[in-house]
């Protein structure tokens, strides 16, 4: 695939955003789409979050490996972070949230000055920031959407128990060192659909799938057998599912568009693109 340009002008903004108001926080809740837990890890964040308290929420478990899932939060755990699985849309996982919150609440102010912790909220573009703070206020407090780029400015909210978040926009970096990341980013939409070319997307992405869930690949689209290169996987599903122009052309835009909206909104099943290091079993975090 091409270079992309992924670093529109507002998220320098961001960044600085996100330089200048970390010295308020106490605690930076790092949200990341357990479908790609290495790629949706902004260098970044990293490089400006340093020393911070820091819990990292593996988001849209739904979406993604049940089994991975548990692998990539131990392995966060036994690197000394918290870790903690998490759907938006169906809540669960927030009550643990709150728990982990809870618990650092008490090491905040001193013994005569109690106040309420505050905290910032980040991730890349279209993770799920906004959809998490919802859950955390209860209310519709933050503006969510099916694409990246959704909240634009700093927005700073209550929750009932005083404590305060600060929402920020999904912040990406200038330069992908390896070009998986980009690709993993474009597929789950944390990268603008109108700056990529989706039917080289879908392709990537089923080359992907080939190697890593042939077999959902096949159910999904009833295939007898995937083809021998993405490409023709892809014209044997465009071809199931009636995606043929007039003179008998294949609708590869069509098919493209299909494939990757059925992996976003999890119809093809639940997938983790990256594997989780090591053999770490969840009891090892322990
Ligand atoms: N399946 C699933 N979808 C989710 C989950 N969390 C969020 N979403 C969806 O993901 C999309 C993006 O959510 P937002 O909360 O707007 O994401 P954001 O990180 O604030 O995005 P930006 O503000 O654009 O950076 C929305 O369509 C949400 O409904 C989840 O746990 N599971
Ligand atoms: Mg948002």
């Amino acid at each position: 695939m091409n270079s992309i340009n992924w670093y529109p002008g507002h998220m320098k903004k961001t960044r600085e955003l996100i330089r200048d108001n970390l010295k308020m926080v106490d605690l930076v809740i790092e949200v990341i789409d357990a479908r790609i837990p290495v790629s949706s890890r902004n260098p970044i964040i990293d490089e400006l979050v340093g020393e911070k308290p820091r819990v990292i929420i593996l988001n849209k478990k739904d979406l993604a490996d049940p089994e991975e899932n548990r692998k990539w939060t131990a392995f966060f755990r036994a690197g000394g972070i918290r870790a903690l699985e998490m759907n938006c849309v169906s809540g669960e996982g927030v009550k643990a949230l709150y728990g982990a919150l809870s618990t650092r609440q008490e090491k905040i102010g001193s013994a005569r000055y109690k106040r309420p912790m505050r905290m910032m909220i980040v991730g890349v573009p279209n993770c799920g920031k906004s959809s998490l703070i919802n859950r955390l206020t209860g209310k519709k407090s933050a503006r969510t959407g099916d694409r990246p780029g959704v909240t634009k400015g700093k927005q700073w909210l209550t929750l009932s128990n005083g404590m305060q978040l600060l929402d920020t926009p999904g912040i990406l970096w200038p330069k992908f060192e390896d070009p998986r990341v980009g690709l993993n980013l474009a597929y789950c939409g944390s990268i603008r659909d109108e700056i990529l070319d989706t039917a080289d997307l879908a392709l990537s992405f089923l080359e992907d799938m080939q190697n890593r869930y042939p077999e959902m690949l096949r159910e999904r689209y009833r295939l007898e057998e995937l083809g021998e290169t993405p490409l023709e996987t892809m014209e044997r599903i465009a071809k199931k599912r009636g995606f043929i122009l007039p003179g008998r052309r294949i609708d590869y835009e069509r098919c493209a568009r299909t494939v990757l909206d059925e992996f976003r909104s999890g119809r093809i099943g639940r997938i983790t693109l990256e594997t989780a290091p090591g053999s770490i079993t969840p009891e090892d975090a322990l």
